[in-house]
Formats: C-alpha cells, structure tokens, sequence
C-alpha cells in the first residue's frame, strides 16, 4: 500500500487529482513537467510514495531511488536530451518548497547548468 499525505500537492498529482503534463511513471514515479520551468526542458520525476525529501525515501526503500532515476533518464531521452541534470533540492534551505520526493531533470540548453 503506498503512503500517501492527503494535503500534499504531489501526493494528490500522482492520485490523479490535480491535472499535471504527465511524461511517463513507473511502480515507483510519475514524471511531469514542471509548472515553472528553469530550463528548456524542465520535467520533474515524483515518487508514488510520500516521503519528505530523497533522502527520506531511500531510507525507506533504497531500490526506490533507483526507480526514480531511471525515469528521469527514460523521460530525458525521449525528449532529445542525453545529457542532462539531476537536482534533489532537500530542506527550505536549499530552496526546496514541496517536501515530497521529485527530482528535477533538466536539459536543453546551457541555461541548465543554472543554480535551481
Ligand atoms: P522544489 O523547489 O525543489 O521543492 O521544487 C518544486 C517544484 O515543483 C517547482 O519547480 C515548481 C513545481 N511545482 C509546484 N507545484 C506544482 C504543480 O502543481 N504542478 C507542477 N507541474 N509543478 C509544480
């Protein structure tokens, strides 16, 4: 059964309840585009389970991390982009403002090599 936290935005965009531009998923991750993009290419992978941060997540389930990232790489290359980055804001601090699990994937453009 997966853990779910009914007032988090990722958790009800994954349930299928808020509309998102979904570009794959596995058993562990959807993949959508991101509402505010800071590179020509610009998709968030979201894991299925709600945990804080990344860290939180492969303390829970290592495999799941694994999960994730193969689904920034599926999504990253079939939109034209080999080369991209990866970035797991974890904390306020760090700048992260929704605390499920997602990874940034960013490609594109040189402009993805700026600070997210
Ligand atoms: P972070 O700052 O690392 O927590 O990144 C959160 C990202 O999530 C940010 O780039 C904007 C994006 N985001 C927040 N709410 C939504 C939403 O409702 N839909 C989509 N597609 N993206 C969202």
């Amino acid at each position: 059964m997966s853990e779910t936290a009914p007032e988090c935005i990722f958790c009800r965009i994954v349930a299928g309840e808020v509309p998102a531009d979904v570009l794959g998923r596995n058993d562990h991750g959807v993949s959508i585009k991101d509402l505010n993009p800071q590179a020509l290419f610009h998709a968030l992978v979201i894991s299925v389970d709600h945990h804080d941060n990344a860290a939180a997540s492969a303390a829970a389930d290592p495999a799941s991390i694994g999960h994730l990232v193969a689904l920034a790489d599926e999504v990253a290359r079939a939109s034209g982009n080999a080369d991209y980055r990866l970035v797991a804001n974890t904390g306020a601090g760090a700048g992260q403002t929704v605390f499920h699990t997602h990874l940034h994937v960013l490609g594109g453009s040189s402009r993805m090599t700026e600070t997210l």
